[in-house]
């Protein structure tokens, strides 16, 4: 059934393209539409932890829908068990395409081979797995991870925390000056998610601390970070790790940075608690740039949020769509994104979408 699904599709490639004389005319997108048979599509989402998250769902969906495309959602509640055992019941259900978000980087080799074996691609949407750089790899090396999936869709992790910690030496002397050091207190995303590591990893390189290490001073002597914690992308655990920073450090923290705005909004609450205004007393920097984070900082509560872009759905029918005719698609489609600040955000903020 499969390859005649492909074929069919493939014929619809060279059909079209011939119509147009060589060059095909047809939008690829509509290659599944009006056909009796469904490309179905397995996708192992991770839960819904953030703002981001459900948007990033809703997009997927959404785009399923307008690709008509077969969507065979499963959440997994942020347990890796569940994803691979979803993936798993992908593949004996023989699925055309498996799209899954790795909850975290490592465990994967296994089950891609497996997707392999099955000759089912795969396509990796938002985090990465470990010892992936997310480029083309030499045909025929499985030990490169990059052999293990077929293309991967999102953000660049580590740029968006060079990116946090660039807004941060640009702003924060000029919020809080007079003073010849900044102590900066982190909220890690969920450890060993490549949203994590890349952040953490990013926001150092930048300053110049070594990226294995939690705390430390910049290169320059000026930023020093001396608390770091995980508060799960959650804005009950980024309230309820604030908390304890405010408790232990709570007058000498001078900025914030999330690795997310779900965590940056929930610390918020935690600082105004312990009697220090967010946004003013504290410089607080989050990742993704959702609605929450834009009301937050029009509100003056809020001072940056780095985009990190959701709405991957209809790249990710669009490249399915592309792989299953045998059209080439790059290794890695990477996400456009902006930074958002007090100065830009109600401009902004009208059309949002997430
Ligand atoms: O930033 C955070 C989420 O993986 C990029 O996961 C994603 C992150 C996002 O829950 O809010």
């Amino acid at each position: 059934m499969k390859k005649l699904l492909v074929c069919l599709l493939a014929v619809s490639v060279l059909v079209l393209g011939a119509c147009g004389g060589g060059k095909p005319k047809a939008d690829p997108n509509d290659l599944t539409r009006g056909m009796d048979r469904k490309i179905v599509m397995g996708y192992s989402q991770i839960g819904a932890e953030s703002e981001w998250r459900t948007a990033c769902t809703n997009s997927v969906k959404a785009a399923a829908e307008e690709w008509n495309i077969e969507l065979i959602f499963s959440d997994a509640q942020q347990k890796q068990e569940n994803q691979l055992q979803a993936i798993r019941s992908f593949i004996q259900q023989k699925v055309d395409i498996i799209a899954f978000t790795p909850v975290v980087e490592t465990g994967w080799e296994a089950i891609l081979k497996e997707c392999l074996d099955a000759k089912i691609p795969t396509i990796c949407v938002d985090r990465s797995i470990q010892g992936s750089d997310r480029q083309a790899a030499n045909p025929g090396d499985m030990n490169d991870p990059d052999n293990w999936f077929t293309a991967f869709i999102g953000s660049d992790m580590e740029q968006e925390g060079n990116r946090a910690a660039q807004w941060m030496i640009n702003n924060v002397p000029n919020l809080l000056p007079g003073k010849s050091v900044y102590n900066i207190a982190e909220l890690q995303g969920t450890v060993g998610s490549s949203a994590q590591t890349g952040r953490f990893k990013g926001f150092r390189d930048t300053l110049g601390i070594p990226s294995a290490d939690a705390t430390g001073t910049s290169s320059d002597g000026k930023y020093k970070i001396i608390l770091s914690q995980t508060g799960n992308f959650t804005r009950a655990e980024g309230n309820q790790v604030m908390e304890a920073f405010m408790k232990s450090d709570g007058a000498s923290i001078d900025v914030l940075f999330a690795h997310n705005d779900d965590m940056a909004i929930g610390a918020i609450g935690a600082i105004q608690e312990a009697g220090r205004v967010p946004g003013k007393d504290i410089v607080i920097i989050g990742i993704d740039a959702v609605k929450g984070a834009f009301e937050a900082m029009i509100a003056g509560t809020m001072n940056a949020s780095i985009e990190c872009n959701p709405l991957l759905g209809p790249q990710v029918m669009d490249t399915a769509v592309k792989l299953l005719t045998g059209q080439t698609v790059p290794k890695w489609v990477v996400s456009q994104e902006s930074d958002y600040d007090q100065a830009n955000a109600a401009e902004a903020y009208p059309s949002r979408q997430y």
